[in-house]
């Protein structure tokens, strides 16, 4: 990284967002090789400010991460206010209320998230200022509880990402076949909506899918720590080649991979899939060629969120290879890879792959049963397939509302019902970007 270090700005709203970005942390604490207060353990060892995009470096030495945790609920937050972390962190990262949302997006909305929403702003806003350059926002929480939902979108309302600053939201949405609360599907589009006019970027997740990726790597009693570490790979893997940038790499930014995801405005979920994470059944130092890396990160099982890729058409793609890899390889393996699978690919847009290294391979805190690898492989893509999880929610929506159940629940936190029917009419029209793009109609109508 050269010139002035961009920062970036990472928010966890909600359990789910707090949990999973704890363990960001983590990760980042020892890419950057600091200690449990903020200090570096080997100074000599970093060779450039690519630590300041995520850090602020303070007199005394020590560094403090650009980070805000906000739940309603005060749970989750006293967990890492009193934990291993809460050095590391400062006081001024937290913002915690008396009560959950109950898995209502109207109480994060209106009602017991407003109770700490002029704090959540004010520490949001200090945390842009302290920012040398701010270059990013990241936020992280599900899309299924009130707080993640509602709380965020007043949030992002009430205190907009700057003009010209790149947003990413990273969602951990609900399984199409296995749900944790029956208002689940209300939340989601509630949440999905509004949070799509705020943020330029969205990177699904889902449970179910992190958790068959956790059986796939010999993980036994799983638990949310090991589907939060392999969150955390692919979350902070987002500004790695930014971090560690590879050869010849050394312009690599985030607008960059960003632009080249997404084609039009309203296409803008990314889907994962990421592949050797290093768990107790391979040895650290075994590196596998890129090309078998590549073949497999295309393979369905490897995937981070329910839609199985290979069913879809990929608009784009980005490759992002960390560790020990030869760029020059690299091509002739995606070459090797679309022989093998051919995978499908829109034919209007000719060069679909970027491709981004990092010369950092993946790490995990020492307290993971992941091991990390000498090479792994992680893959963003736009692919139509989004279009059959966007279906399914819309419908049951659909079904929730047309008994109207749980809607008192709602309206009872000062929703107005009529916000029901505008919230499926926004709904519809980001589902339909997709379904014309695969049907190739509407504004995608090659000869109307
Ligand atoms: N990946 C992951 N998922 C989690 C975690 N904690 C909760 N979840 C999932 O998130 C969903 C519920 O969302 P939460 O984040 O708990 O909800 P919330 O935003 O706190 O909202 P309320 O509790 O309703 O105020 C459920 O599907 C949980 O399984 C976590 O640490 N990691
Ligand atoms: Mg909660």
């Amino acid at each position: 990284m050269q010139g002035r270090p961009q920062n970036m700005v990472c928010v966890g709203i909600g359990q789910c967002g707090v949990q999973a970005l704890n363990r960001v942390w983590y990760t980042l604490m020892k890419e950057h090789d600091l200690n449990f207060i903020g200090e570096m353990m080997q100074p000599a060892h970093q060779e450039n400010t690519s630590i300041l995009m995520h850090f602020q470096e303070h007199t005394t030495g020590k560094y403090t991460p650009r980070t805000l945790f906000i739940d309603s609920d005060d749970v989750p937050i006293e967990v890492l206010r009193t934990g291993k972390m809460k050095n590391f962190y400062g006081m001024h990262a937290f913002c915690s209320g008396g009560s959950s949302c109950a898995n209502n997006y109207a109480r994060g909305r209106y009602s017991a998230g407003r109770n700490i929403l002029d704090d959540a702003c004010d520490k949001y806003r200090t945390l842009l200022e302290d920012c040398d350059r701010v270059n990013s926002v990241l936020k992280i929480n599900s899309f299924q509880g009130g707080t993640g939902t509602g709380l965020s979108n007043t949030l992002f309302e009430q205190a907009p990402i700057p003009k010209g600053v790149n947003s990413v939201s990273c969602d951990v949405v609900p399984s199409p076949f296995f749900s944790t609360a029956t208002t689940n599907y209300y939340n989601v589009l509630f949440g999905l909506t509004e949070s799509y006019i705020q943020f330029g970027t969205h990177f699904i997740f889902d449970n179910l899918s992190l958790y068959k990726k956790c059986i796939l790597e010999d993980i036994e009693d799983i638990n949310l720590t090991h589907i939060n570490d392999i969150l955390a790979t692919c979350i902070s893997g987002i500004s790695c080649p930014m971090r560690f940038c590879g050869l010849n790499d050394g312009s690599n930014n985030l607008k960059k991979i960003l632009t080249n995801l997404v084609p039009f405005p309203n296409l803008r979920m990314i889907l994962s899939s990421a592949t050797r994470f290093g768990s107790i059944n391979y040895p650290v130092d075994y590196a596998i060629k890129s090309v078998e890396l590549t073949c497999q990160v295309f393979k369905n099982h490897h995937r981070l969120c329910t839609p199985k890729l290979q069913d879809g058409t990929y608009l784009a793609c980005n490759l992002q290879f960390r560790g020990q890899n030869e760029k020059s390889v690299l091509i002739k393996s995606i070459q090797r890879m679309y022989d093998l699978y051919e995978p499908k690919f829109t034919s209007w847009i000719p060069t679909p792959f970027r491709i981004s290294t990092s010369w950092k391979p993946i790490v995990f805190s020492n307290d993971s049963v992941f091991k990390g690898t000498m090479n792994s492989c992680i893959m963003m893509s736009n692919n139509t397939i989004v279009s059959e999880i966007l279906e399914i929610y819309g419908r049951n929506f659909e079904m929730l509302l047309e008994k109207r159940a749980f809607v008192h629940w709602y309206i009872s936190q000062g929703m107005e019902e009529g916000e029901f029917a505008q919230c499926k009419e926004s709904y519809d029209i980001i589902s339909k970007s997709y379904h014309d793009v695969i049907t190739g109609t509407g504004e995608f109508a090659i000869n109307e």
